[in-house]
């Protein structure tokens, strides 16, 4: 098996991984991706240097922790996400955005979408649903730790899934409302399905950065 880590290896770039702590695990084997990554949430700087950024510490503490991980094969995605350090016994909503996160708490953007909504913002249950997005809701336990689990039978379009978004309340499924979960308390930006390419104009926007 040829392990292609081009973009994994440019990631884990010693002044990245000093910005936030950032851990990055990455595998890409022909049809086959994986990729892990960690990091504690911060309050979004002028730079952005944190990949991990919360807007609302009271829901979100600074230094909670978030991992996310993708594994795609074939036709078939995986994506799973774990809190730690967050309100105790308190249900969030959660979703994969198109955009990175950013200093305010609407920089992520959309939704990923495998089908898009020609209308935005997407409400429509046709479209804003868990089969055609990524949900990721959460409920956490009595110590404030919560996981959630996405399957979904598509892949990332490479490089338009950039983020995962934390959200103040569950995630709604009605019409004129659908997929809409109040607030963005925090996000964390994430390489998924990244492309060789799409890792390497990102090691290059790092190395400006550095
Ligand atoms: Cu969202």
């Amino acid at each position: 098996m040829a392990v292609l880590a081009t973009a994994g290896a440019l990631l884990l770039a010693p002044a990245a991984v000093a910005a936030d702590g950032d851990k990055v695990t990455k595998t890409s084997v022909d049809q086959e991706y994986s990729v892990t990554v960690a990091a504690q949430f911060t309050r979004p700087d002028g730079a952005m240097l944190s990949r991990a950024v919360t807007y609302d510490p009271k829901l979100v503490p600074v230094n909670s922790r978030v991992t996310v991980s993708e594994r795609a094969n074939g036709k078939r995605t995986r994506v799973g996400l774990r809190v730690s350090g967050l309100v105790a016994n308190r249900t969030y909503g959660a979703h994969v955005h198109t955009g990175v996160c950013g200093a305010r708490p609407d920089s992520s953007g959309p939704h990923y979408q495998h089908r898009k909504d020609p209308r935005s913002p997407s409400v429509d249950p046709a479209y804003a649903n868990p089969k055609n997005e990524v949900w990721l809701d959460f409920t956490t336990d009595g110590r404030g730790e919560g996981s959630a689990v996405s399957h979904n039978a598509w892949r990332f379009r490479s490089g338009e899934a950039r983020s995962v978004a934390i959200h103040e309340r569950r995630t709604a499924t009605g019409a004129g409302v659908a997929g809409t979960a109040g607030r963005v308390v925090a996000c964390y930006s994430v390489p998924f399905n990244m492309s060789k390419e799409a890792g390497k104009a990102v090691a290059g926007v790092l190395s400006k950065i550095f």
